[in-house]
């Protein structure tokens, strides 16, 4: 016990309480258990290193994840450092991870604008761009070849402030290889591992309000093309990181419109980043978490009523690890309720509320 407690202590931001010393006991299965009685996987993004250093966080993941996905250390940048370096040991210790605790992995993320190789200013160049971009993929999507239930191939490449007629956003890959980029990287992930579904993943896209419904039209439009031309396109993912203080603009009869387009397309759907920002609320605990659980429960009750929806991760486990605590921090200073489990790893009403939209939901055939 005392040695899990030095350990925490080396983890993240220094000034942190400790991590409680003993997981809190529960009655109840984990999340897990009632979406795979669903045929529906659950899971969170982990944070590297806390989940090889903190033990209750690991052992949260097993108990209410059937799948995982790394939060960052298989980004472009992160993975392959530099040109002929790349860091495995972070997402092989997911890897096993999972395959220890019975998990499926997602992998996030072969291509995206952000955490980008940090060498690329350097070394790469529209004569090489192509090569160099082939070589990532087959190296990182070949390397857990058979061991991923999907890859996030191309993140967030619609971007409507950009101004172009295609919604593509303007990004180092699009300036050096046009448009056919996105094409070139399914193709590509899947000579690397034939089995994973592959996956186009954004964000924005969530309440009805014309921008997003712009955003929407767009999205369908780039998934349409890439089907055309038979690109090897399995999924849809929706990142659906919402905010309380701006769903009023949610409607369950637009979210339900927009996932039947991309399943008439023949697509899966998941929940990739789902997460709800308090920033907004007042204080008062119990009043700030009935008021998440009920954006939890609402949103994911319209989502699940779509079968072509089968996976649902929240982007992050636990309070004590969340991106939101940094980008979305409240402005009296405490701390943010914005995931299933509080900082001390204990069920919150946003545990339950995920808990009976689970419950609740049609069951999947395959
Ligand atoms: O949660 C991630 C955070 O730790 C990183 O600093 C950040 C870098 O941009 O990325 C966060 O994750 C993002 C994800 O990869 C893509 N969708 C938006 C997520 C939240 O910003």
């Amino acid at each position: 016990m005392a040695d899990i407690s030095r350990r925490s202590l080396l983890v993240g931001n220094l000034t942190a309480p400790l991590a409680r010393r003993t997981l809190p006991e529960e009655t109840e299965p984990g999340l897990r258990e009632y979406a795979a009685r669903t045929g529906l996987l659950y899971g969170a993004a982990a944070a590297w290193p806390a989940l090889r250093d903190d033990e209750h966080y690991a052992q949260s993941f097993a108990r209410e994840c059937n799948i995982l996905v790394p939060e960052n250390v298989l980004k472009m940048g992160l993975v392959h450092p530099e040109p002929d370096a790349y860091r495995f040991e972070p997402p092989d210790f997911m890897a096993d991870f999972c395959q220890r605790h019975d998990m499926r992995m997602r992998g996030h993320t072969l291509v995206w604008h952000q955490q980008i190789w940090p060498w690329l200013k350097t070394h790469v160049n529209a004569q090489n761009a192509q090569k160099h971009l082939e070589q990532h993929i087959h190296t990182v999507a070949g390397r857990y070849r058979g061991r991923m239930h999907s890859w996030d191939v191309v993140n967030e490449a619609i971007h409507l402030p950009d101004g172009r007629e295609d919604g593509l956003r303007i990004t180092p890959f699009l300036e050096l290889l046009g448009p056919g980029y996105i094409e070139l990287a399914f193709r590509a992930a899947r000579e690397a591992d034939p089995n994973a579904k592959l996956t186009y993943n954004d964000y924005g896209l969530d309440y009805d309000t014309p921008q997003q419904e712009a955003k929407r039209q767009a999205v369908l439009r780039l998934l349409r093309r890439l089907k055309e031309r038979d690109v090897p396109v399995h999924a849809f993912g929706m990142q659906a990181h919402l905010d309380w203080s701006e769903f009023r603009h949610f409607k369950p009869e637009t979210l339900q419109r927009f996932f039947r387009e991309i399943a008439s397309l023949g697509l899966e759907i998941y929940i990739t980043e789902l997460d709800v920002s308090d920033r907004d609320l007042p204080d008062d605990v119990a009043e700030r978490d009935e008021a998440i659980a009920g954006v939890y429960e609402t949103y994911l009750k319209a989502a699940l009523g779509e079968p072509a929806v089968k996976a649902v991760l929240t982007w992050g486990l636990t309070d004590r690890y969340t991106w939101l605590a940094g980008r979305r921090k409240r402005a009296s200073g405490t701390p943010v309720r914005v995931l299933p489990l509080d900082r001390e790893y204990r069920r919150k009403p946003a545990w339950r509320a995920i808990r009976d939209a689970l419950r609740s939901a049609p069951a999947r055939t395959a």
